[in-house]
């Protein structure tokens, strides 16, 4: 980029809409980003979250399913950071006044149980992993109307807000195409496969693995991963029971209060 940024001014912007729950303009409407400097947006971002006492716990992967690709208009996998902050115990709260427009979008959680320090098949994935979880992801973009280019969404953290992972599982078990229902009090509002994640969701790990490998980082063990949704995002509103049945595998909940 030839312009100078303020890298800090721009990621200040998003963490302020987070902060006062009030939706901003998008980045690139003010200048052009390449997407380099829109993860160096985003990890500074996170720099912020840091200096409020967030700790780091693991990333999630963004647009790994056609679903969320059609949904969102955009078709390149994204990476994001989640902190300790984000995470709501399963079967808790979720309160929706800390929240913008909040969605809710059934995943598949990795536990890792080896560090992550290189590029891995797709059978050394499954043998990094301490267990699989089911999870739902809230996903809370920052900018007006939940709209968004790739560039302002890898900034935004690829809007991830909070999330909830059930038990873990054997991560032995099969994954690839497993019937996955969310439910809002107890009614199917979205119904895919895990299938749809990269058409096997131990992917998102080779691809999580590769990703970390060029830019010379290193996962430590106990690491949490967010697959990518299997279904198109479903907005939330007060006084939600929300659940994911992932068929045969296992289920998680939490119910939303308060207000957007
Ligand atoms: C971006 C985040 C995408 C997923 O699972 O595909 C994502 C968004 O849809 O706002 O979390
Ligand atoms: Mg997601």
């Amino acid at each position: 980029m030839s312009k100078i940024m303020d890298l800090t001014a721009l990621a200040t912007q998003l963490d302020q809409a987070t902060l006062s729950q009030q939706a901003t303009a998008q980045l690139t409407g003010q200048q052009a980003l390449d997407l380099p400097t829109a993860y160096r947006i985003q990890a500074e971002g996170i720099r912020l979250r840091e200096q409020r006492g967030e700790r780091r716990v693991g990333l999630k992967l963004g647009f790994t399913s056609r679903a969320k690709m059609q949904q969102m208009g955009v078709d390149h996998l994204i990476w994001g950071e989640l902190t300790d902050a984000m995470q709501i115990e399963e079967g808790g709260t979720l309160d929706l006044r800390e929240l913008i427009h909040p969605r809710v979008e059934p995943e598949l959680c990795f536990i890792t149980g080896k560090e992550i320090n290189g590029p891995l098949s797709l059978a050394e994935a499954g043998r990094v992993l301490e267990g699989v979880c089911p999870a739902l992801e809230i996903i809370d973009s920052r900018y007006r109307d939940f709209r968004f280019t790739l560039e302002d969404v890898i900034a935004d953290n690829c809007s991830s807000a909070k999330f909830v992972v059930g038990a873990l599982q054997n991560p032995q078990r099969a994954i690839d195409n497993l019937g996955v229902v969310m439910n809002f009090h107890g009614r199917p509002v979205q119904v895919g496969s895990t299938a749809a994640i990269l058409g096997h969701p131990l992917r998102a790990l080779v691809q999580i693995a590769s990703l970390l490998y060029q830019q010379e980082r290193v996962l430590p063990a106990g690491s949490v991963i967010l697959a990518g949704a299997a279904t198109a995002a479903e907005a939330l509103r007060p006084g939600l029971h929300v659940s994911v049945d992932i068929s045969g595998f296992g289920r998680t909940a939490f119910h939303t209060e308060g207000q957007l």
